[in-house]
């Protein structure tokens, strides 16, 4: 079975997660990532958060595997030279620099082309055009200023990001899509193309169900959401606690030891066609009767009291007996998992989403693999590289010989 980009040589100028994110994710399909970094400095990853002295970071180990490094200056004229001649040898670049940091490097998008028309040029940046496109951005920036922290919370309550990195792992994901679109175009067009993907406009794309919201507030109170039908809506979409973001009421109720397990919850969604079953299930059979509880819609106004009811039902079992109960019943439903819980389930290490890999200083660790499936072609998730440790093989690559390789390493460009 073929590696489903083999053959896609990747110039990989990211650093920090945005960018190595979805260079990983190429890397994890087969494409050859070579990761550009600073000689003696690399990614600054590396060395944020180290929890063992010296040893590059979990934090770079997990966003930068499957990829070579290439320690480069591309501020020497060695350095540009042999720039160059990455741009020729590869079939696509990939940025997260702040705004134009390449173009002060001399490589503008216009210079690219010239040295490689098929090159795809791809770039996340903080903004698009416009107030704000010289910024620089990170995760939590992006969350704020994309629409997800003012729609985040609980009701009454200051703005909340959240853990997952929608920001920065997100728009890496909106920029692999739209990398293997342009190899795609470029199959029949043969020609590069600019690719660019800003963290407000894909933190805003997975907002996308509260900006609907924003504009079913002018004809009326949202009427899933917490605050109907006592409290008060403003004029803009406001947060909504744990309700649903869809159609089907949902909610996070206690389960059995709450009062010393932080996650000792589940996520319980009431959908209209499994409620008769969930209503049987917790003792409240009265409820398919009654003209205030019968129909979705009757529902909607005692959400609050619905969900109290279940969760005194919930908070005599554990969240996995709730689970086994209401699975069979087909009401959708979640426990709270621990990042502990899911680095233990073995479920998630057979299907190769949690892999234990071995890196020559750090020893054994655990990453998150290839979410994304393809039934014919593997994507085998091996370590991060050290810095430069692919440096020498990359020049020879590019048709340079030792002699030249010294000349370079003496003059500071690699
Ligand atoms: N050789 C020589 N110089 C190099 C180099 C190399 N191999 N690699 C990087 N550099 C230089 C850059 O050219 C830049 O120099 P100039 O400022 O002179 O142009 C400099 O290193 C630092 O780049 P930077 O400004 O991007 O780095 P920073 O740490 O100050 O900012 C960040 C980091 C993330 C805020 C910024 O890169 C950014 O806004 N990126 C776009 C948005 C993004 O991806 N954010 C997500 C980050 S993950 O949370």
């Amino acid at each position: 079975m073929s590696k489903a980009l083999e053959g896609v040589k990747i110039l990989d100028m990211t650093h920090v997660q945005s960018g190595p994110t979805c260079t990983q994710l190429l890397a994890w399909f087969g494409a050859d990532v070579i990761k550009v970094e600073r000689p003696g400095v690399g990614d600054a990853t590396r060395g944020q958060l180290q929890d063992i002295p010296e040893v590059d970071s979990l934090y770079f180990t997990m966003l930068n595997g499957n990829k070579r490094s290439l320690t480069l200056n591309t501020k020497t004229d060695d350095g540009k030279a042999i720039f160059t001649k990455l741009i020729q040898y590869c079939d696509v670049m990939v940025e997260n620099f702040a705004p134009g940091a390449l173009d002060r490097m001399g490589f503008t998008w216009e210079r690219i082309q010239e040295i490689n028309p098929r090159m795809i040029y791809a770039s996340v940046k903080g903004f698009g055009p416009g107030p704000y496109e010289d910024c620089k951005v990170y995760e939590n920036v992006a969350q704020c200023t994309g629409g997800a922290a003012s729609t985040t919370g609980e009701i009454d309550s200051v703005p909340l990001v959240t853990g997952a990195q929608i920001g920065d792992s997100g728009t890496g994901l909106h920029l692999a899509l739209g990398i293997v679109t342009a190899l795609f175009h470029r199959t029949h067009s043969d020609k590069g193309q600019r690719v660019t993907c800003a963290m407000q406009d894909g933190v805003l794309n997975l907002c996308r169900v509260k900006l609907r919201d924003q504009q079913r507030l002018a004809h009326g109170p949202l009427t899933e959401y917490p605050q109907f039908p006592n409290g008060t809506f403003g004029d803009a979409t406001p947060r909504a606690g744990n309700s649903s973001g869809g159609g089907q009421p949902g909610w996070i109720v206690k389960c059995k030891g709450w009062e010393t397990d932080p996650d000792a919850y589940i996520y319980i969604i009431t959908q209209a066609a499994a409620f008769d079953g969930l209503a049987k299930a917790i003792g409240h059979e009265y409820w398919l009767e009654d003209p205030e509880w019968n129909t979705p819609k009757a529902r909607l106004p005692h959400l609050e009291k619905m969900f109290d009811e279940i969760e005194k039902w919930t908070m005599t079992k554990t969240k996995f007996e709730v689970m086994e109960i209401l699975n069979p019943l087909n009401v959708p439903c979640g426990p709270i998992l621990s990042m502990k819980e899911l680095a233990e389930e073995p479920s998630l290490r057979d299907t190769g989403t949690i892999v234990e890999v071995d890196h020559p200083v750090r020893g054994k660790y655990l990453t998150v693999g290839n979410p994304i499936k393809l039934s014919d072609s593997p994507a085998d998730v091996d370590r991060s590289p050290l810095l430069g440790e692919h440096t020498d093989e990359i020049l020879k690559e590019l048709g340079m010989s030792a002699a030249d390789i010294e000349t370079s390493k003496s003059a500071g460009a690699v």
